[in-house]
């Protein structure tokens, strides 16, 4: 039964989530990096980092596209899959949105092709990658309210206070 799923928010590490399936904001080599990328390859060891260089000796050989998802292990962290997206770098120039929008979605459509049931997102984007924590929350609700899935539940993981009041805010606001 497709319906928009439940949304949750929870403060704290990503990492230490029970969820079927994680999501981490990679960039397209899919082969590591800092922020919630280094402590997704960290905590889930090296088999998430193999899947990850398989699928650029295959499918994603020029690299995962910004706004797609894939799915690998999630090695020893507490869920079946890391689903990796690539969020868009953050530009005053050039309003990006939809490609940030497009990381909830296909992500969440990869969770649901898995038979994923929870999936937990930080907040996409918003570290080094410069969005600005209140539109990166507003577009993260906003789309995942909007999407029709056999996810039942999405929860976000907020690093930190900052973050966390942006969500509330924007969850508790409409
Ligand atoms: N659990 C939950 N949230 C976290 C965690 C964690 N363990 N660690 C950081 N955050 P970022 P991006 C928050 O930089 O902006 C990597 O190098 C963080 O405070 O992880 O999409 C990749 O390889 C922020 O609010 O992702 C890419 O090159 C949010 O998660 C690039 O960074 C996202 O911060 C992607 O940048």
């Amino acid at each position: 039964m497709a319906h928009s799923p439940k949304i949750t928010l929870v403060p704290g590490d990503i990492t230490e989530q029970h969820v079927d399936a994680i999501v981490n904001a990679a960039n397209s080599s899919l082969l590591g990096g800092g922020g919630v990328d280094g402590a997704i390859h960290r905590r889930g060891g090296p088999e998430i980092l193999a899947e990850c260089r398989a699928l650029r000796a295959g499918h994603y050989g020029g690299g995962l596209p910004t706004g797609r998802a894939v799915a690998t292990t999630a090695g020893r962290l507490p869920a079946r899959w890391v689903v990796h997206t690539v969020g868009p770098v953050w530009s005053r120039d050039e309003d990006r949105s939809e490609l940030l929008a497009s990381c909830y979605r296909e992500s969440l459509r990869i969770a649901a092709e898995l038979g994923a049931r929870t999936v937990a997102f930080p907040a996409v984007s918003a570290g080094v990658y410069g969005w600005p924590m209140e539109d990166a929350a507003r577009i993260a609700v906003e789309t995942v309210r909007s999407t029709q899935s056999a996810v039942e539940e999405v929860r976000f993981v907020l690093f930190d206070e900052r973050a966390y009041q942006a969500f509330a805010e924007r969850v508790h606001s409409s």
